[in-house]
């Protein structure tokens, strides 16, 4: 019987990785996010596993349940949701805070990680089994200046792994959370919009996480004997302490 895992966001960084570790250890993948072509290139890339992918912004609530429903008999299995889709919008006091970042970050990393769990649970649930993944963040643990919202959506993001883990457990469901600290993806590149130079220095000085070191994780989680669920991990990088104290050469 094949194993199926979505994974939210994997056009770039942690799910993109996610997509091709998934892969390597079995999962025939289901690749989400919004940049269709990217996910044409990943599907072309994996070469183990069928990859079937859906174009959606997680925001829409429509979309996200029509592409859902829209999966194929074959497709619906599915045993494992990586809830990765999301980003930082801006890094800013709260008194100077722009509306449109608070959205963004909200509607994706809270809102859209709901909205793809509520139209794939029925699937898990029809058969009593299913890991479900939240990616949250050092960020939803520890507040930095300047995160306010950010932090705010991930914090919620370790509130909703708990809530599901809670109200899961009875059906069969696995719900875990990885909390990684400074990895180096397209993260802040979004974060400052754009600012691919401004985006460098929040990386440089020590050896910041890959995307594959999470992946990693992730793989070694779902792959965990039936009874077994590892169901919170904190990963930084070695010259990571705190969301603030990196042990910076520069
Ligand atoms: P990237 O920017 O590299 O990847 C973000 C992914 O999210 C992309 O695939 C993007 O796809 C997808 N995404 C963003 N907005 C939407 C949307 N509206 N609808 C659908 N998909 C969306 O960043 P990371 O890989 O670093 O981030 C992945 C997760 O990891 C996020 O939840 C982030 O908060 C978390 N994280 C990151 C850390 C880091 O230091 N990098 C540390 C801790 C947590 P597309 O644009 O194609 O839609
Ligand atoms: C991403 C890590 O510290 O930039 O969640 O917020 S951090």
């Amino acid at each position: 019987m094949a194993r199926i895992a979505l994974v939210t966001g994997a056009t770039s960084g942690i799910g993109r990785a996610t997509a091709f570790a998934l892969a390597k250890a079995g999962y025939q993948i289901i690749a989400t996010g919004r940049r269709l072509e990217r996910l044409q290139e990943l599907q072309q890339q994996i070469t183990e596993v069928p990859v079937h992918t859906l174009a959606f912004d997680v925001r829409d609530r429509e979309a996200v349940q029509a592409a859902i429903s829209s999966l194929p008999e074959e497709w619906q299995g599915i045993d494992v949701l990586v809830n990765n889709a999301g980003n930082a919008h801006g890094l800013a006091p709260v008194q100077s805070g722009n509306l449109n970042d608070w959205d963004a970050m909200l509607d994706i990393n809270v809102k859209g990680l709901l909205y793809v769990t509520h139209a794939v649970l029925p699937l898990m649930l029809r058969r009593k089994k299913g890991h479900i993944i939240n990616i949250g963040s050092i960020a939803g643990k520890e507040v930095y200046a300047n995160g306010n919202v950010y932090c705010a959506s991930k914090f919620a993001v370790d509130a909703l792994s708990k809530g599901m883990r809670i109200d899961l457990v009875q059906e069969g469901i696995k719900v875990s959370e990885v909390n990684p600290g400074l990895v180096e993806t397209e993260f802040s590149e979004v974060r400052f919009k754009g600012d691919k130079e401004r985006a460098a220095t929040v990386y440089k000085g020590y050896e910041p996480l890959r995307a594959e070191d999470i992946a990693d994780l992730i793989a070694f989680m779902v792959t965990r004997p039936a009874h077994v669920n590892i169901a919170e991990v904190m990963i930084l990088p070695a010259a990571q302490a705190s969301s603030t104290v990196v042990n910076k050469q520069v």
